[in-house]
């Protein structure tokens, strides 16, 4: 049976352009989808990169004008992989042309732009890049949650450290100016975290935060730490930071119930920590799952039991699991209303830390980025 065509745009053409490429190629070979990708065109700004991604990848045609490219009536969906804050013109534009839209996180540079991009996107399919949700170990974490083995969440506890930000040839890029990130640390690592946190845990109800800046003269965060408490009367722990010397990608999570606890790590992502609390005391012990059988999450989509997985397969069933969703009508996460909600948590964080007092996440104003 011949699939109806799927004609994508990219914009954007650095590194997260290259991984998302790379899903638009296989998602095809491991998702049974009802689509022919096809990698129409992308687009950038900086012609030797966009060449570079585009030729890699295969994509038919390079543009420099994103607007020419939303404008198109041979595109169906529009994939934006630039800095944050060109995030919401393009978001909009392509809404406003009946585009489905993709988007990477953080979803905006301002609770403000997220706001207005989530409600352009209202009656179009959408969904926002939190690939981590979709790794096979986080996935099974959500369903042991989900069935209560855990029990009575008490702690929940995450990390996301590296350390980019100590290193001297990166620190002029766009993810180091407020003007075109919005934030720092913070929009880039803890976004990630806390969509696992609201995903795993539930809604985060108030806050008390600390943003810090360790290279002078630069205007975002390097560094945040927020404590929390969580709707389900859990309280939370967050660092997040881009002086984590000695940490190249260090994303964790850990939560403790009163029937157990999970432990996560992105340097190990194959596995997942089991605590059962509700075994004899003396048979008590952790236990580390190798999240790779047929009966785990995604266990029929890649390889046989027993073969790992790597950064790059959460960016496929993402991309699966979208495209499926489409096809049958049917709701997907992590989608603008979801991230715009860490959108809200982010501006609660900037507020407490420049107040320097808790903050309750659902009464903060939506006023324009504040100066810090
Ligand atoms: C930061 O270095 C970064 O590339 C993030 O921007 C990504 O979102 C994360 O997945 C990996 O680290």
């Amino acid at each position: 049976m011949s699939k109806a065509k799927f004609n994508v745009a990219m914009i954007g053409s650095g590194f997260i352009a290259n991984v998302h490429s790379n899903a638009f190629r296989q998602v095809g070979h491991f998702f049974d989808i009802p689509y022919n990708i096809c990698c129409k065109v992308i687009c950038g700004r900086n012609r030797a990169k966009l060449e570079k991604t585009g030729f890699r990848w295969g994509w038919s045609e390079l543009e420099t004008d994103w607007q020419r490219v939303v404008a198109r009536n041979d595109i169906d969906a529009v994939d934006i992989a630039v800095p944050n804050a060109l995030h919401s013109a393009i978001a909009i534009a392509a809404a406003e042309a009946g585009k489905i839209v993709l988007c990477e996180k953080p979803l905006a540079s301002s609770l403000e732009e997220a706001e207005k991009m989530t409600k352009a996107v209202r009656r179009i399919p959408n969904a926002v890049w939190f690939n981590y949700r979709r790794i096979p170990a986080v996935v099974l974490a959500k369903q042991l949650i989900t069935e209560g083995r855990i029990g009575q969440a008490f702690h929940y506890r995450a990390l996301y450290l590296n350390q980019s930000g100590n290193d001297p040839s990166k620190g002029n890029t766009w993810r180091y100016k407020r003007s075109e990130a919005g934030m720092g640390a913070a929009g880039d690592l803890l976004s990630h975290s806390l969509d696992l946190a609201l995903y795993l845990n539930g809604a985060i109800r108030d806050l008390s935060a600390m943003m810090h800046t360790f290279a002078p003269h630069r205007d975002v965060d390097d560094a945040t730490l927020l404590l929390s408490r969580f709707a389900n009367g859990s309280i939370g722990t967050f660092e997040a930071s881009r002086y984590g010397v000695g940490c190249q990608n260090r994303n964790t999570f850990e939560v403790n119930g009163s029937k157990g606890m999970l432990g996560f790590a992105l340097d190990d992502m194959n596995q997942l920590d089991f605590f059962d609390a509700t075994e004899p005391a003396n048979l008590q012990a952790g236990r580390r799952i190798a999240v790779t059988g047929l009966d785990h999450p995604y266990g029929k989509n890649f390889w046989k039991p027993g073969h790992v997985l790597g950064y790059e397969h959460p960016f496929i069933a993402t991309l699966g699991d979208f495209l499926n969703s489409i096809a049958q009508q049917e709701p997907f996460h992590a989608n603008f209303e979801d991230a715009l909600v860490v959108q809200r948590v982010l501006h609660a964080v900037e507020r407490s830390s420049a107040s320097r007092a808790w903050v309750n996440v659902d009464e903060i104003p939506t006023q324009p980025t504040i100066k810090r």
